[in-house]
């Protein structure tokens, strides 16, 4: 196969949403239908029962919500699917939004009976900006749902989208059957199996097929009718232009636990989801037919495999043709590296990989260097600025009770910096040796410790921290002038891993105060992306 039969075979998405709206059950789902499991895993995992690919960390599976990103490769009636779940909460929404700058498009997952959720709305936004194409799914429509045109109409005012059902359901709630294709005029009806671990049976018939209307009540029947009837009176035709552009979103209808529309979903996005495309970096159009090699670094997580113990970078492919053992330039180190250890992941799972192309994520082994938004390539002229950083809005100190343990404690400290997963400060003139924590949300500061406990076998307490509120100084500041701000009552000065100087207030009244009263000293709510030396 040529480089750019490879590259159009390729489909690259992520799912997302606002919590518990059924990604990670969708995932699996689609993994079921693609033939890359063969039996379903359960989100509620109970003992004994096979838990899902996706949620593999022990957190996730006690807690039954995502925490970390996933990445499945799988293969799929020609194409070469590279699938990212995506934790839902806000407090683990970096990770969420590093995955965004990985992929060419992505399902959005709606509970149908809430409708479009905060979370779901802040994602979507991102989307929007990077102008990313959106398919999506409403979810759980074997519960008692809105109205379908309602769902549809908070699509467009809510989220300022256009939306094409391509299926419509059919029944709802405890009566809902199946949908209706708009496309190919079928109505598929499927039946509800335990679990929902195989494929559900389904039949498939036109409107007017006795067979098929025999198994419908007549009220659902003629509701569907009436319905179908009124959107071909909309005379919406699909805009694949629209789609492509983020302008407009084909709609799905179904029940992900059900097994309800699943393949409706995979064929219909397959058939209209982007091939990858190039990206613009730095006014260089870089297209993924380049010949140079080239690729960024969106996610470190280490301890996948508890056998192994080591720390895999995740890294998406832009252009060229990877190849195991190839020598690449590591934009960090400014050093060129050594590419031997390459695998293709499957949830936890990894293989050795021989070669990859645009499109997929790989997984680097071995690279203590390595950091989040390096580029690697073999052209040093292409470099990637995609990573976005956030403001930590939650602070902790985080203790050592167990002296003896320092070095596993420090260990496990260092590596969950490095995944980014906690931000680290150095208060100023302090001979508090404790580590000062910052995180997007507090619940990061639990994973920290669980897995602290549970990889590294290092206790810790948490102890509050009196800030709520981090803003960065201009990292030309002298010292002399730090020294003669006026800072209010209860704020510090920290340093960030970078060592750029940073104000912790302890709440935003108190920022503002000293916004006002030091009105020469700019601050930044933005992390300041230069290191000082
Ligand atoms: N009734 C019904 N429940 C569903 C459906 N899909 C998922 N669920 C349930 O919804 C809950 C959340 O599902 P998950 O797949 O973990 O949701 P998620 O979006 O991955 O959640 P986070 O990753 O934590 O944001 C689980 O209890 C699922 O069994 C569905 O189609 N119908
Ligand atoms: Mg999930």
């Amino acid at each position: 196969m040529s480089i750019t039969e490879e590259i159009q075979r390729r489909r690259t998405f992520a799912i997302i949403s606002h919590p518990d709206a059924g990604k990670t059950t969708l995932t699996e789902k689609l993994l079921l239908y693609g033939g890359a499991v063969q039996l379903a895993g359960s989100v509620t995992s109970r003992k004994n029962q096979r838990a899902t690919t996706s949620d593999w960390m022990e957190l996730e599976k006690k807690r039954g919500i995502s925490i970390s990103s996933t990445v499945l490769q799988f293969d799929y009636n020609g194409y070469r699917l590279n699938l990212l779940d995506t934790p839902g909460h806000k407090d683990f929404s970096e990770d969420t939004y590093r995955v965004l700058t990985a992929v060419d498009a992505v399902v959005m997952v709606i509970d149908s009976a809430k409708g479009i959720e905060p979370q779901t709305r802040k994602l979507f936004e991102v989307c929007r900006q990077r102008g990313v194409p959106i398919f999506t799914f409403m979810n759980k429509c074997d519960r008692p749902m809105k109205e379908p045109l309602a769902l549809l109409d908070e699509l467009e005012r809510v989220l300022g989208i256009g939306a094409f059902p391509v299926n419509w359901p059919i029944g709802n709630g405890f009566e809902f059957r199946g949908v209706f294709d708009r496309q190919t005029k079928q109505m598929h009806l499927f039946e509800r199996v335990v679990g929902g671990k195989y494929r559900a049976p389904v039949s498939v018939g036109s409107l007017n097929d006795p067979e098929i209307r025999g198994q419908l009540d007549e009220a659902t029947f003629l509701k569907t009718v009436e319905e179908l009837e009124m959107l071909e009176h909309a005379g919406e035709i699909f805009d694949d232009a629209a789609v492509l552009a983020g302008k407009s979103t084909p709609v799905f209808f179904g029940s992900g636990v059900n097994n309800f529309g699943v393949q409706l979903l995979l064929d219909g996005f397959l058939k209209h989801a982007p091939a990858p495309k190039s990206r613009v970096m730095g006014g260089i159009e870089i297209s993924p037919a380049n010949p140079e090699f080239s690729g960024f670094i969106f996610k470190i997580q280490a301890n996948m495999d508890p056998k192994h113990r080591d720390r895999i970078a995740f890294v998406r492919v832009c252009s060229g043709k990877f190849d195991r053992d190839m020598t690449v330039f590591h934009s960090r180190s400014e050093k060129k590296v050594r590419l031997s250890s390459s695998h293709k992941l499957f949830g936890n799972e990894r293989e050795t990989v021989d070669e990859a192309y645009p499109g997929d994520v790989i997984g680097l082994v071995g690279h203590d260097s390595f950091g989040i938004g390096d580029t690697l390539t073999t052209d040093p002229k292409i470099l990637y600025k995609e990573i976005p950083r956030f403001t930590p809005e939650a602070f902790s100190y985080l203790h050592n009770p167990n002296t003896g343990k320092y070095k596993q404690f420090r260990q496990g400290l260092d590596q969950l910096l490095q995944e980014g997963v906690i931000q680290a400060l150095y208060l100023r003139n302090s001979s508090i040796k404790v580590p000062l924590l910052a995180a997007v949300g507090p619940l990061q500061f639990e994973v920290v410790q669980f897995r602290l406990e549970s990889e590294y076998g290092a206790e810790s307490r948490l102890e509050a921290a009196p800030w709520s509120v981090v803003r960065w100084l201009p990292t030309d500041i002298k010292e002399d002038d730090i020294d003669a701000l006026s800072l209010p009552t209860g704020s510090k000065i920290a340093y960030d891993i970078g060592k750029n100087p940073v104000v912790l207030f302890s709440n935003d009244w108190s920022a503002e105060y000293f916004a006002k009263t030091n009105e020469r000293v700019p601050l930044s709510a933005q992390p300041v992306q230069t290191a000082r030396e």
